[in-house]
Order: C-alpha cells, then sequence, then structure tokens
C-alpha cells in the first residue's frame, strides 16, 4: 500500500485530446453571441459579479415589485438574490408572452403511441388557470408541497406551473420511481397532494403510476388529503372516492383566469430529492427568482434560442435537466419545446431521429448514455431520417467520451452543428461550464470554459487554486450564482456539510475532480468518490474510460478500483461491446488486446487488471454508471445495495462474473 507521503496529492491526468472543433461560419452568422459580445459579458462580470447578475434581472424577468438588494451574503452559506423584489414564475413563463405569442406553439407533444398534440401558449395558460383554480379549491395554498409523479406528458408541465401559480412548492418524483421512494419522498417534504396519472406509455408497457401511488400511501403518507389523477392510458386502476379526484373533474368548472400568487424572489420554487452517494435522498430546495433567472439566461447563452426554433430535451421533468429545460427555461423565454413520451427504442432505435424530422427540430439536448446507446446501434437509424433542419447539439449528465462526441458529432450533426457539452449539477440549477456555440471552439470531451458570471475553479486540497495545467483536483465555485441551491429540505446541517465545510465556508464544492488543459479548458474527470488510487497515482475514472471506448469494439465501460495489496487498488473494467458479449464474458484474446491498447493510449499505469464483459452496465435511473455497486462487485462483496430499479436485473449475474 502506498504510503500517505507517496501518494501524489493531485488527481493526474493521463488523457490527450487536441482537435478542435471551431463552429462552422453558418452557425456564427446568426448567433446571438460572439466572441465580441462574449467577451464584454465576462469583463462586465468580472468587473462587478453582483451588477451584473442585477441587471440580467432586471433585463430578463418581469418582476410585480422590482427588487433594491441583489446578493445578501450576511448568512452565508446562505445566499438570498434579489431578495426584496416579487415575481411570479407562471406569469414569467406564460401571462408575459400572451400579448406578442399567445398564439405560438410552446408545446409540441408526441406519445409513445405516436399520438400528437399541440398546444399554445394562450392554451397552456388557460389550463395552468384552471388547474390552478382546481389546486385551490381543494384547499391548497402558498408554501404546501405538492409531489408531481407523472408520465412526460404535458400536463407534467401545467401541473408544475400551476403549483408556481398558487405559490405551492412542487417536488418532481421521477415516474420510473417505486412506491418505496415515493413514499420516502412525500414523507420527506411532509406533502398535502399527490399529482398523478393512471399510467403512462414506456417501452411498449404501461408504467403503473397509480397503483404505485396507493401502495406508497397505503402505509404512511400522513400528510397526503388529496390524489389528482390525469387520465392517460384509460386502463383499470383503482380509486378511492374519499381521496382521489380525477384531474378532468377537478378542472370542469374551474374558471380560465387565476391571479399569480406574487411571491418573493426567495420562496422555494420547488424540492427535487437527489441521490447522494451515500445515506437518503436529499430535497435540493431551489428559490424562485435566482432560479428562473439562470435557466433564462442559459436558454439564450448556450442554446442560442430563437423564436422560430424547435427545442428538444429528452430529460424527464423528474430530473433537474427536466425542470430546468424543459419546463421553466424553454417557456421563460417563450420558445416552441418538444415533449416524447416514451423510450428511444419503441418501435425501434432510429424512434429519436424520427422525431426530430417530423417535429423538425432545430436543437437537440440529450445524455451521452443515451448517445452511447444510440451509437452502438450503428449509422443505419439516423441515415433513414432527414435531420437536416438540427442546428445545434447539447449533451448532460456525465462526461461525454470523445468517440461518443465524434459520433454526435458526424453523424447526427453532420459536422455543422456546435455540441455544448454542458456542466452542471441538480444543486446548480442551471448550466455552468459550458461552451458558448457561436463564440468559440469546442473540444471533444471537454465542457470548456466557465459561463459569464460562473466563477468555477480547481483547488487543491488545500483550496489554493491549481495553476499548473492538466493537474487534477476538485472543482468548486468561488463566487455564489442566482440558482445555486438554497438549503436541503429538512436537513439544513446537511447542506452545511456536503457542500461548505471542505473549504470552510469559502467555496462550494461540486464533489467532482477536473482539471483545465493548456487553453484554461475544463475537462471533468469523474466524482471525487470514484477516484482511483494506483501505486501512489490518482487517476480519474473517465480517462480510462475514454481509452477503452475509443476501441472499435467497445461501446461503454466503466471502470472501478479495486483493493490491491502491492498497487494499493487495481484497476477493474466493466466493458459492454459494439457486437455479442463473448460467449460465457470470457475472451482471453480480446482482453489482453484491450489492455495492450489501454497502456498505449494513455500508459501501461492505467491498464486495467481485470476486465469483464456484460450486455449492459448498471445504471441509475437518470443514465448514470452506478460505481459504487460495480466496486461491491469488483471485490467480490456480497451486493447490499437496492437493485431492483435496474432496467436489466440479470446482468448482475454477467457483472459477478457468474454467466
Ligand atoms: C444536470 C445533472 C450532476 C453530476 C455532476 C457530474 C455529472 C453532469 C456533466 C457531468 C461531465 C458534463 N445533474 N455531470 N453534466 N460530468 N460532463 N457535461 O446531471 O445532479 O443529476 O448530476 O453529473 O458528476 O456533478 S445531476
Amino acid at each position: 500500500m502506498a504510503t500517505e507521503s507517496t501518494v501524489t496529492k493531485n488527481i493526474e491526468s493521463i488523457l490527450q485530446e487536441n482537435r478542435l472543433f471551431p463552429p462552422a461560419d453558418g452557425f456564427i452568422n446568426q448567433a446571438r453571441l460572439n466572441k465580441g459580445s462574449l467577451d464584454q459579458l465576462r469583463q462586465s462580470a468580472q468587473q462587478d459579479h453582483e451588477s451584473f447578475w442585477a441587471s440580467l434581472a432586471r433585463e430578463e424577468l418581469t418582476w410585480q415589485k422590482e427588487f433594491t438588494q441583489t446578493l445578501d451574503s450576511r448568512n452565508a452559506p446562505h445566499f438570498r438574490w434579489f431578495y426584496d423584489g416579487a415575481l411570479n414564475v407562471s406569469y414569467n413563463c406564460l401571462d408575459r408572452h400572451l400579448g406578442k405569442l399567445g398564439n405560438k406553439t410552446a408545446i409540441v407533444f408526441e406519445g409513445e403511441q405516436g399520438d400528437t398534440r399541440r398546444l399554445t401558449y394562450a392554451e397552456v395558460q388557460r389550463e395552468v388557470c384552471k388547474f390552478a383554480n382546481g389546486l385551490k379549491s381543494i384547499g391548497i395554498k402558498n408554501g404546501d408541497r405538492v409531489v408531481i409523479y407523472m408520465p412526460m406528458v404535458p400536463e407534467a408541465v401545467i401541473a408544475m406551473l400551476a403549483c408556481a401559480r398558487i405559490g405551492a412548492i412542487h417536488s418532481v418524483v421521477f415516474g420510473g420511481f417505486s412506491a418505496e421512494s415515493l413514499k420516502d419522498r412525500i414523507e420527506d417534504a411532509g406533502a398535502v397532494c399527490v399529482i398523478t396519472a393512471d399510467g403512462g406509455h414506456r417501452g411498449g408497457k404501461i408504467v403503473e403510476l397509480k397503483a404505485a401511488t396507493d401502495k406508497a400511501l397505503a402505509h404512511g403518507c400522513a400528510t397526503i388529503k388529496n390524489v389528482i389523477v390525469l387520465r392517460r392510458t384509460g386502463h383499470d386502476i383503482k380509486f378511492d372516492r374519499g381521496r382521489d379526484t380525477w384531474w378532468h373533474d377537478l378542472v370542469e368548472n374551474q374558471g380560465p383566469d387565476c391571479q399569480p400568487e406574487w411571491v418573493d424572489s426567495e420562496h422555494p420554487l420547488f424540492l427535487l430529492y437527489t441521490s447522494g452517494s451515500t445515506g437518503k435522498p436529499k430535497g435540493i430546495q431551489h428559490s424562485t427568482a435566482g432560479y428562473l433567472l439562470n435557466s433564462v439566461v442559459t436558454m439564450k447563452w448556450v442554446f442560442d434560442i430563437k423564436d422560430n426554433d424547435i427545442f428538444w430535451c429528452t430529460a424527464d421533468v423528474g430530473w433537474i435537466t427536466g425542470h430546468s429545460y424543459v419546463a421553466y427555461g424553454p417557456l421563460a423565454v417563450g420558445a416552441t419545446m418538444l415533449m416524447y413520451e416514451g423510450a428511444p427504442v419503441v418501435p425501434d432505435p432510429g424512434r429519436f431521429w424520427k422525431i426530430c424530422q417530423d417535429h423538425k427540430v432545430t436543437i437537440f439536448y440529450t445524455a451521452p448514455t443515451a448517445i452511447r446507446a444510440l451509437m452502438k446501434q450503428g449509422d443505419d437509424y439516423p441515415r433513414r431520417y432527414d435531420l437536416t433542419k438540427l442546428r445545434l447539439l447539447g449533451t448532460v449528465g456525465e462526461p461525454i467520451n470523445p468517440e461518443a462526441w465524434m459520433w454526435y458529432h458526424t453523424v447526427i450533426g453532420k459536422e455543422k452543428c456546435p455540441i455544448v457539452d454542458t456542466w452542471w449539477q441538480t444543486e446548480t440549477g442551471a448550466h455552468m461550464i459550458s461552451p458558448i456555440p457561436g463564440a468559440m471552439p469546442t473540444k471533444p470531451g471537454s465542457c470548456t470554459l466557465p459561463l459569464p458570471g460562473i466563477d468555477a475553479a480547481i483547488v487543491d486540497e488545500k483550496g489554493n487554486e491549481i495553476t499548473t495545467p492538466n493537474q487534477g483536483g476538485y472543482l468548486v465555485i468561488r463566487k455564489p450564482w442566482p440558482s445555486m441551491l438554497r438549503t436541503i429540505w429538512g436537513d439544513d446541517q446537511r447542506y452545511k456539510d456536503t457542500y461548505w465545510s471542505k473549504f470552510k465556508g469559502k467555496y462550494y464544492l461540486a464533489g467532482d475532480s477536473a482539471r483545465r488543459d493548456e487553453d484554461g479548458y475544463f475537462w471533468i474527470m469523474g466524482r471525487i468518490d470514484d477516484v482511483l488510487n494506483v501505486s501512489g497515482h490518482r487517476l480519474g475514472t473517465m480517462e480510462i474510460e475514454s481509452a477503452l471506448v475509443a476501441h472499435p469494439k467497445v461501446a461503454e465501460a466503466a471502470v472501478v478500483g479495486k483493493p490491491d495489496e502491492i498497487k494499493g487498488e487495481g484497476i477493474f473494467a466493466f466493458v459492454v461491446l459494439r457486437g455479442a458479449r463473448p460467449e460465457g464474458g470470457i475472451d482471453e484474446t480480446l482482453t489482453k488486446e484491450l489492455r495492450a491498447w489501454v497502456s498505449e493510449q494513455i500508459g501501461p499505469i492505467a491498464r486495467p487488471d481485470e476486465i469483464r464483459y456484460a450486455d449492459n452496465l448498471p445504471k441509475t435511473r437518470s443514465g448514470k454508471i452506478m460505481r459504487r455497486l460495480l466496486r461491491t462487485i469488483a471485490t467480490g462483496e456480497a451486493i447490499t445495495q437496492d437493485t431492483s430499479t435496474l432496467e436489466n436485473e440479470a446482468i448482475l449475474q454477467q457483472l459477478q462474473g457468474k454467466a
């Protein structure tokens, strides 16, 4: 075992990626921001952080009462932004557009079975008001918590906006979560109402949302007084007359006007539960004005959103990406957004590309896990469809391997669409580090530079900034930003411990490791908890995985450490091949080849000691690799983690080398 003194304190970088992709002239010429205007924005943010955000807040949001105070840091790490102002998010997303955009399509919806709907801004506004009046009629009021457990249909967004309209705090629970997870979240939030549906369509099956809600409420959730049920699938469900109300009955006699509840800037807009690396889920609490401001500016800066765009973010509204870039961001800027209910592979893996073609999608935003999965299916599916309307692509959720980036760039973007690799978190509310597509070149695998007004840096153990290029360290944010989380619901101590204690309240700790290259570009190396320590070298997981994925036979890879008496940690790789999995999971020749390949690509230090092949990798419901589970498997310990949410539980046998 390496002793403390021989252990290199910083995280080493071994990945070499030097390709540079400047935006195409066609994109630059129409972009909202170019190099000059971006430089100006950066400068004004640097000169006066607070005034920078204050003028944006005045320009971009519509206030019922103007604020006079910008940032209040007296009670740090509890920060308040624009705190003496008042506004309403649903007013900002809907009413303020009606004069000019009332008849513009706000939402284009496609169900998994092919049904489509289009709703104008005026229609969404009317539905939101009626539903908000319905909520009020059953006694829901300002400050109450409301859980939304819905399929990806327009009513999910309508429900969110209706809560915002009356000042109720929503907590959206992803429809793929079990009754047990739903119950935990309801109880932690002390919610008074659940908004759900009979079911949703996903993967050719019905997701039994109402049945799961019944199960969650059967043993606990004492605070729940009402369950509102949208009829989506029309299949038989149990109905408790005393507790349950159909959505259509609730809104039937409601008027189409509902005065927005003007709330303070700091009023909690929503809670969103995110599972930490250990322990129970954290209810991340977001604000009203600050949250909305960063959603709006990133729609403009990063997505270059224009009046005639069709914007499609594939995330479920159960994740932060669905909050900021399905619901709030697109509507707050008056855009047309697309919502798709189902799975990417129904009826076949061409579905996303068909939707892009049929609805003339211009901006497409998805996760690397989806890109890799679709890449694995080959180029034929995307080639079948007309993707020429696409002008900008985006990714989020994980580091994207250069290999997958290149596929996205060539096969989907036809080498003319910039790719925005956006780094951010549930806690940050909106994009933090990302290219500005018309104003700077991109590099495959790098999220490039912090946005104007975001003070991201990489620091060592002591909190000193690392200035040597390519030396890894802790990713931190040094100045407060408007859409930062405000606390963890019901556990303020955990808020302080998790995000602020490491650097004594000075910096926000993101929990990721990262490095900056010679151009100052940021490269995310993985979660801090996942860093490997091989013979005293601290290695991020990302780079080894990228080297594996760069091999023509590899579609996906996850690397974890396994305790090793000599090296401290050995490298254990789980690999998904582009073709079939080897018989019984054994292919000595390929294993040798892959070990040599990694050794050649990045050096012998990164060569995996063991490689195991599986049909898929275990992922969380939001598509992130479950590395903690893989660590358990690599060490050969008994699995204690909850694996019931795995899409394909059968792969556990393969990962354990038993099948
Ligand atoms: C938006 C979201 C946050 C964590 C974050 C990172 C990882 C997200 C990127 C990324 C590399 C990216 N929120 N992450 N985006 N890593 N490049 N562009 O995903 O709360 O669910 O996750 O996701 O580790 O800390 S999240």
